[in-house]
């Protein structure tokens, strides 16, 4: 087990905020012009605004000249920690520090360390919007913490995006009819998205190695620059990416490039956005204290929740405590008609989008079976595999609602850890 004492310079993921700085304002927005000009703001302000609010203020892609959304994603490795103090070696799609600028190809390991942020599992959310043209660049930039003579160094990748429905030749299947992209080439996707919806995206090359290694993030299409979706209206919204990871497999592929006996391959670690829970309530690296896992909202809002899953055979099956979910929309469909479970399955591939109807008592209700506090209820896996990691109970997918009252004013979109100290969820 490698862990943060014998392992120096890997950095703890950043959320940055980022935005596109000129942006030509669609007819869409005409009827915010008459706001604009009473808040005395200009349409690049409104737009950028808009855009901050719809995308939660994730690293956006930048505006090029001919108006397309630009994205450039370096494939690189390192290491992400677990809540039990594992370092576990991950390789995957990472980006420009605060950006999603190119900064040209990325050859050495300091250039990695200097230019990008480290890689996450999964990486960072790609925001596209229906009809306007995205230019997403793949830059290999090769690997730099395995082992020299491991055969994972120098591998091709691509990026297929799951879900979009593309032609071929942006499909991103290794070789049909374009081949993957070489340690230190590059290769841009073109595409502009038809539908709206929760999609994701993942290599595509040695496909069980390279996506259950880490290549996979979310990928979501917007309407417009408000907060809907499939027409309806949502006050909040959270992507919960739930995968499988194998330290074993990982460590085998780092030293050797070769998972030894791939039909054994098993979970250690079931992961909401890329990190475990723990009983530890207060440990940094837990789902809760992560302000993308960590459901707040106020009371009588509607929450969008996006679900995704990534896994070898694992069928996640998220149990909230305290509510049910409409489910508005599978695999970046609207349903004609909704339905309501509070016991929602979900397989490697689905995306499954529900609303949470926040009763207006809710920040008032303890929940007994965890006794966190008023406001605060569980959700988790109720395939119970997917709540033992390393061994360990309760260690695995389990985030938490946490309901504001709209009488107490607070600030639930600030960061959760604040100057190094976490948040308390029993402080409330
Ligand atoms: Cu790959």
């Amino acid at each position: 087990m490698k862990t943060l004492k014998n392992l120096l310079g890997v950095a703890a993921a950043v959320v940055c905020m980022g935005f596109a700085t000129s942006f030509a304002a669609p007819d869409v927005f005409a009827g915010e012009a008459k706001k604009a000009e009473d808040w005395n703001m200009t349409q690049d302000e409104l737009e950028e605004e808009a855009l901050i609010d719809v995308t939660n203020g994730d690293v956006l892609g930048e505006r090029a000249k001919d108006g397309a959304w630009e994205f450039h994603l370096y494939t690189t490795d390192g290491y992400i920690e677990m809540t039990n103090g594992e370092l576990v070696w991950v390789f995957g799609y990472t980006h420009a520090k605060g950006s999603f600028e190119n900064v040209g190809e990325v050859t050495t390991k300091e250039d990695a360390e200097r230019l990008l942020e480290p890689v996450k599992v999964p990486s960072d959310p790609l925001h596209l919007f229906v009809g306007e043209k995205a230019r997403i660049v793949l830059h290999n930039s090769g690997m730099h913490y395995a082992e020299e003579h491991s055969g994972i160094n120098h591998v091709a990748h691509t990026i297929h995006f799951h879900g979009l429905d593309l032609a071929p030749a942006v499909d991103g299947v290794p070789s049909l009819p374009v081949d993957p992209v070489l340690e230190h080439k590059s290769f841009t996707y073109e595409l502009t998205p038809q539908y709206e919806g929760s999609f994701m995206a993942h290599c595509h090359v040695d496909s069980f190695n390279h996506i259950l290694a880490g290549m996979y993030f979310p990928l979501i299409v917007h309407h417009d620059r408000t907060k809907t979706a499939y027409g309806y209206k949502y006050d909040r919204d959270y992507t919960l990416f739930v995968s499988e990871l194998s330290s074993t497999a990982n460590e085998q592929l780092q030293e050797s490039g070769v998972v030894h006996g791939l039909q054994d391959w098993k979970a250690d670690y079931f992961l909401i956005n890329g990190r475990t829970y723990t009983d530890n309530l207060f440990h940094p690296r837990s789902v809760i204290n992560d302000p993308r896992s960590r459901i707040v909202c106020y009371e009588d809002e509607v929450v969008l929740l996006r679900f995704m899953a990534i896994g070898a055979d694992h069928v996640f099956a998220f149990h909230p405590h305290g509510y049910h979910m409409e489910v508005i929309a599978l695999d970046g469909r609207k349903l004609k008609s909704t339905y309501e479970k509070d016991t929602l399955c979900i397989a490697s591939g689905e995306r499954i989008d529900v609303l949470v109807r926040i009763p207006h008592f809710a920040s008032q209700r303890k929940c007994l079976s965890c006794n966190l506090g008023a406001g605060i209820s569980i959700m988790h896996d109720h395939n119970l595999r997917g709540m033992v990691s390393t061994g360990k109970y309760p260690m695995g997918a389990l985030t938490i609602f946490d309901v504001k009252s709209k009488a107490k004013p607070v600030k639930p979109d600030e960061p959760l850890i604040k100057e190094g100290k976490p948040y308390n969820p029993l402080e409330h």
